[in-house]
């Protein structure tokens, strides 16, 4: 095995009793003759996970009789439209599903036939998670109502920030060649409820919003369409003049408006059901409204403009800072944005990263999530991991997104979560969405390392619901990928949870952000100063000097934490009552400072590094004893990842105690591994290999 086929191996069932149980309920199947392409890919999956998983051919239904499996909605299945299910399926919208057991029969229904899709793919999940499929009674809808992936992609197939390969669109030879990788990224997207994909990298190129390109494009959504796959585009602010030929991008200049409008009907002139754009401005160099003098909210709602005719959206990035802009750079989105609630049109989203910094492996919530009540707005997490090990760290991120989700933003008092300000639900909005920066390139197995399609699968679970829980998504994951045994199970989703915390503990622990190698992002680089953008140092961030560590973002500091709700702004802005996950994100702690666990703060952070390693290598030794379990390729691979994995972790530990060492005076305590080498050798190393460079 190689890992192409993801979470869709469709093994033989081991289990021989539920495996004639599944037999005997699986007798045929009964789908509308006259079947929408939608429905010919839900019954293609069955045909091909049935002959996996059970050995036998699906066959179809003369009539339906008992064991059949009976899928459509009650317009296009008269079996459906008997049972008369309509009262139970018109909550479930047009995305909804529910798998019943009627007379005998199992029922997949819906609204709509991607909804009929979509309760496939739960279905097979069950066969394939060895679920008993004797009684259902199941009804699923999705939490928000896009939830996308965001591929970094540019035009050359380079991917920014990508650790597995090059991107998966081959413009060369499209539209004439669809490489069948489009339709298995496709069918592993609908898999888990994803329904939108930005096919272009947020550092835009005007070039994909051309003719040319644009023929690409259709074709790549007429393959995804099928399978409910919305494409997006990131829109460049300066295209009118880029390929327009017009002087200016001015959001308030008639020309400007109006070739946006013709853009947009170009665009839905082939492409009926485009999603819309994705922009990334007046960010990192990125052109925008700002170059006029105009808002973001000028800016975005130019673009909704255009696309509001066709029913797209715009999806504006509040992922913006300025080094000439002397306040902290985890405030300046805040204090953009902020202001302009209430000011954009109601087909703008704006996406929110899901911390104020930049995917850092923890961050604290971004205080924007309950901070504009009027505005939809879209999470954005990172599921590639440039701050997180990139292409060889195991990190299994569901905990984290979920640390996000779950936080308490306090905004309309106690229980005001991020997910229910993503979700729409804490101030009724139903335009919502959800963003995944993908992870996913030309590599045989997606991901690069293996355990990046947990992360691929976890975003795109909890897209759909965000209630369930890392464990298990885990769980449900390794069944599929590896095996429904518990002594595959257990080892593996001990190494998955334990997995974030660990680099975590010896990367950035106790809220150390930002202190990763310039540029590339790859390794440790406390010690990066003196740049022509202090905000991209390191030393801006962790402010170690004699007397401590820790960036003060309280009100005798930055007062960042005043962008929080008064409850959650007193619980960071106190040392004592501030988590002590979080405690070097909004403090300045003196070495000596008395940790909960009774250390003090230097020696903690000393144990924390040490800590991360040795989980490190309990992860080793738990996967090491699957080697008879797990296929040889697979197996080997993991196993040479967690070797890098391990040295890399000690890496970090050595590097960044002995920098900090040089602030804080104490000695590293004797039972920590001594450094194999000294701060000089670790600060002059070069990477000319890392990606990004
Ligand atoms: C940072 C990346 C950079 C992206 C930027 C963004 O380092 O490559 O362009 O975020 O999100 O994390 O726009």
């Amino acid at each position: 095995e190689d890992g192409y086929d993801l979470w869709l191996r469709y093994k033989p069932v081991d289990n021989v009793s539920l495996k004639a149980e599944y037999v005997q309920a699986l007798k045929a199947y009964s789908a509308a003759t006259d079947k929408s392409p939608t429905i010919q890919v839900a019954v293609d999956e069955l045909s091909i996970a049935i002959k996996g998983l059970l050995g036998v051919e699906l066959k179809s239904a003369d009539q339906v009789g008992e064991q059949t499996l009976v899928l459509g909605t009650s317009a296009s299945s008269p079996y459906i439209a008997s049972l008369k299910l309509q009262k139970s399926l018109d909550p479930l919208g047009d995305e909804g599903y529910m798998i019943t057991t009627k007379k005998g029969n199992v029922i997949i229904a819906a609204n709509t036939d991607i909804g009929v899709l979509y309760g496939t793919f739960h279905f097979l999940r069950l066969l394939q998670t060895q679920q008993s499929i004797k009684k259902l009674n199941i009804t699923s809808t999705p939490n928000v109502k896009l939830r996308v992936l965001n591929h970094w992609d540019n035009l050359d197939r380079t991917v920014e920030r990508g650790y597995a390969g090059f991107s998966l669109w081959d413009w060369h030879r499209l539209p004439g060649y669809i490489d069948p990788r489009y339709i298995d990224y496709a069918r592993a997207n609908a898999s888990i409820g994803i329904n939108g994909t930005v096919l272009t990298n947020v550092n835009a190129n005007a070039l994909v919003l051309t003719p040319a390109y644009l023929e690409k494009v259709k074709v790549l959504a007429n393959v995804f369409r099928p399978y409910g796959l919305k494409v997006y585009l990131t829109a460049r602010f300066s295209a009118p003049i880029e390929i327009g030929g017009l002087k200016t991008a001015d959001p308030l200049n008639t020309e400007v408006q109006q070739w946006w409008k013709d853009k947009a009907d170009e665009i839905y002139n082939m492409i009926p059901d485009f999603g819309g754009f994705l922009v990334k401005a007046n960010s990192e160099g990125q052109p925008g409204p700002q170059n006029y003098g105009r808002t973001h909210a000028d800016g975005a709602n130019m673009m909704a403009a255009a696309l509001k005719p066709h029913g797209g959206v715009v999806m504006w990035r509040a992922f913006v800072y300025s080094n000439e802009e002397p306040d902290d750079r985890a405030k300046q989105a805040y204090n953009d944005f902020k202001p302009l609630d209430g000011k954009f049109d109601d087909n703008v989203l704006v996406q929110v990263k899901n911390g104020a910094i930049d995917f850092q492996p923890r961050e604290p919530f971004h205080p924007l999530f309950g901070a504009m009540p009027k505005t939809p707005m879209m999470m954005e997490f990172q599921i590639t991991q440039e701050y997180l090990g990139q292409g060889t760290h195991l990190a299994y991120l569901s905990p984290m997104y979920k640390e996000c989700l779950d936080a308490d933003t306090y905004a309309k008092g106690k229980g005001s979560t991020v997910a229910k300000v993503v979700d729409g639900s804490l101030n009724n909005h139903r335009l919502t969405g959800i963003a995944g920066v993908s992870n996913i390139g030309t590599e045989r197995n997606w991901t690069g390392h293996l355990f990046g399609q947990s992360n691929w699968y976890a975003f795109g679970r909890l897209a759909w619901s965000h209630g369930l829980s890392s464990e298990e998504i885990a769980k449900e994951w390794i069944r599929m990928t590896f095996s429904n045994q518990e002594d595959v199970i257990n080892p593996i989703t001990n190494i998955m949870m334990a997995s974030h915390e660990a680099v975590v503990s010896y990367m950035t622990p106790f809220g150390l952000h930002h202190i990763m190698g310039w540029g590339h992002h790859y390794g440790p680089g406390p010690w990066i100063a003196n740049k022509h953008r202090a905000d991209w140092t390191s030393v801006y961030y962790h402010k170690a000097d004699k007397n401590g560590i820790g960036f003060d973002r309280t009100a005798s500091g930055s007062n960042a934490v005043a962008q929080y709700f008064p409850e959650v702004a007193s619980k960071f802005g106190s040392l004592e009552e501030c988590p002590e996950k979080f405690l070097l994100w909004f403090h300045h702690v003196p070495w000596t400072y008395k940790m909960k666990s009774g250390k003090e703060l230097w020696n903690a952070m000393c144990y924390e590094y040490q800590h991360g390693v040795e989980e490190v290598e309990n992860m080793q030794q738990k996967w090491q004893s699957l080697e008879n379990e797990i296929d040889a390729g697979r197996f080997e691979q993991v196993k040479s990842f967690l070797k890098i994995q391990k040295k890399e972790a000690e890496w970090w530990r050595d590097a960044c105690l002995l920098y900090f060492q040089t602030f804080s005076g104490k000695p590293i305590p004797e039972d920590i591994p001594k450094a194999s080498q000294t701060l000089e050798y670790y600060e002059g190393l070069t990477f000319p290999f890392a990606p990004g460079n």
